[in-house]
């Protein structure tokens, strides 16, 4: 099994069988974002769209998107994409939830693109790293795009042919990231909520490939 272990860190996800049971309970969302604060928990207004992105720890990924100069309405961090129900982070961590560590972007897209958002996520973090994202292993690392619509799915996938050429060219590898239909997004615990502004000196791991992503995507009509 040593090929499945990076550092003695699980590197499958484990089948739904097999992932921890979790609980019916949900975690208790806090009130305000503590940056902006906007309310945190759902519903967001009528206008806002939602993302999902995981690239990593997800204290750094969140603080990405909230430090865009306008249109984000709230970042959270949480756990999706996993079998576990309301995990907590110690079980997101042991490999056995399935999850991955996400940012929820909530925007308003008249005033930024699900486009410029994609940019932020390829630009920002290594998609070519399988599950791992630099010093962290584990498949709480992997790199995901969760869609909520039809439009978000072809932005996706043709970002990442798009941002492949440009890798391709620079002389890196093929791209890991899922791309998937957003599945259930589970808020992580209080204190790890836009975690780096509670803790401006805390850990961030995110580092990108320094490839630029190309401006125009030919999406399939
Ligand atoms: N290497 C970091 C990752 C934190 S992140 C929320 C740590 O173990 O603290 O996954």
């Amino acid at each position: 099994m040593l090929s499945n272990l990076f550092g003695g860190k699980k590197l499958t996800i484990p089948a739904p069988a097999d992932a921890l049971p979790g609980r019916a309970e949900k975690m208790a969302i806090p009130a305000k974002h503590f940056v902006n604060g906007n309310p945190l928990a759902p519903p967001y207004p009528d206008n806002m769209e939602k993302a999902i992105f995981g690239m990593g720890c997800f204290w750094g990924a969140e603080r990405k998107f909230w430090q865009l100069p306008a249109g984000v309405y709230i970042t959270a961090v949480g756990y999706a994409a996993g079998s576990t129900p309301n995990p907590t982070y110690q079980e997101v961590c042991s490999g056995l939830t399935g999850h991955n560590e996400v940012v929820l972007v909530v925007f308003d897209p008249a005033v930024i693109t699900y486009q410029q958002l994609l940019k932020v996520f390829w630009e920002n973090h290594n998609p070519t790293q399988g599950m791992r994202q630099g010093n962290d292993a584990g498949t709480q690392y992997r790199s995901g795009i969760y869609c909520y619509s039809d439009s978000q799915m072809q932005l996706a996938q043709a970002s990442k042919v798009a941002y492949q050429a440009a890798l391709d060219s620079a002389g890196h590898k093929e791209i890991t990231t899922e791309i998937l239909t957003a599945p259930e997004f589970y808020y992580a615990e209080a204190y790890h909520q836009q975690y780096l502004a509670k803790n401006p000196g805390g850990y961030c791991g995110l580092g990108g490939t320094n490839v630029c992503m190309p401006e125009n995507l030919s999406v399939a009509s």
